[in-house]
């Protein structure tokens, strides 16, 4: 099984086929249309930001991460801190499909009493490594444990994920400070570049760019690449890997709200509200191809 603890080197010796491309693209669609799904039947959630990093964790879950569904826990498994944790729903729908936890569950998002939460929280959700939500602290965390799997000399990689508005957060750069420091080889960090915050556009709130420049000036081993496209991405991930010495930024730039017609690109989609029809009617759109 690609991804499983047992197998997940066989990425790292073969460059993907037409065929895993196809399959990649096939489950890309599905996490999409259970991440509308489920935000839909509540009526609001973040659904911008989710669905700019379905390719990202399609990649890793059906390619790279090293996890056992049945053993959540398991201390051999790649570590993955959604440290923008209001993108919940994406991950919630990948660790469904993967089978941490049964797919009802997605209907009970974010309501009285659920274990999927609108935010990341570890002691609710299989699978979910580190409770995040507040900007800036879970990637703190994320390499904390970093170190920590370096001290254990655990093989295991952390897998980071933050936002561009995050990015605005000091707390990252502290961090990012940290890990170079440190030498964390064992950190494959993304930024979700969709240009997007809750306030609006990040280059009118507060610019970050030459964002990619950045990381390299704080001693990360930086990449950007279209974080839509598999190939992209798969390389990427495989270059990070061959790499020693420095923790990994790679830099995605993505699309707030890719995907949904109702939402892709629009400054409004941060938290938004849509009804479960409307939900239903883009995702018969997804699935006739338009
Ligand atoms: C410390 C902190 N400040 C403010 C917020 C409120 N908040 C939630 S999401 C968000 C914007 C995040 O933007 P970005 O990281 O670009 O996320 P994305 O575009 O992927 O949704 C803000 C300000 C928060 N969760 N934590
Ligand atoms: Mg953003």
């Amino acid at each position: 099984m690609p991804g499983s603890a047992d197998s997940a080197t066989r990425a790292e010796r073969e460059i993907m086929t037409a065929e895993e491309l196809r399959i990649l693209e096939a489950k890309a669609m599905d996490l999409r249309i259970k991440t509308i799904d489920a935000i839909g039947f509540l009526g609001v959630g973040h659904i911008g930001g989710s669905l700019s990093l379905i390719e990202l964790l399609t990649i890793l879950y059906y390619r790279h991460l090293k996890h056992d569904p049945a053993d959540p826990r398991l201390e051999s498994r790649d570590r993955l801190v959604l440290s923008k944790g209001h993108a919940g729903p994406a991950l919630y729908s990948t660790l469904a499909d993967r089978g941490f936890f049964p797919e009802e569950w997605l209907h009970t998002l974010n309501k009285g009493g659920t274990r999927l939460p609108s935010h990341c929280d570890r002691s609710k959700t299989p699978g979910i490594d580190m409770t995040t939500g507040s900007l800036g602290q879970g990637f703190s965390a994320a390499c904390g444990i970093a170190k920590a799997l370096k001290i254990k000399k655990n093989p295991a990689a952390l897998f980071a994920i933050i936002g561009d508005g995050e990015s605005n957060e000091g707390q990252i750069w502290e961090a990012a400070m940290f890990a170079a420091h440190n030498k964390l080889d064992n950190i494959i960090a993304f930024t979700d570049c969709n240009k997007l915050q809750i306030d609006g556009f990040t280059n009118e709130v507060l610019d970050l760019e030459n964002l990619d420049g950045k990381w390299a000036a704080f001693g990360w081993h930086t990449q950007r690449i279209n974080g839509h496209d598999f190939e992209a991405l798969d390389k990427a991930i495989l270059t990070a890997k061959a790499h020693s010495g420095q923790p990994h930024m790679i830099v995605m730039d993505t699309i707030k709200g890719k995907g949904a017609s109702f939402c892709e690109g629009l400054a409004t989609n941060h938290n938004m509200a849509y009804s479960y029809e409307k939900a239903l009617e883009v995702i018969a759109e997804i699935r006739g191809g338009k």
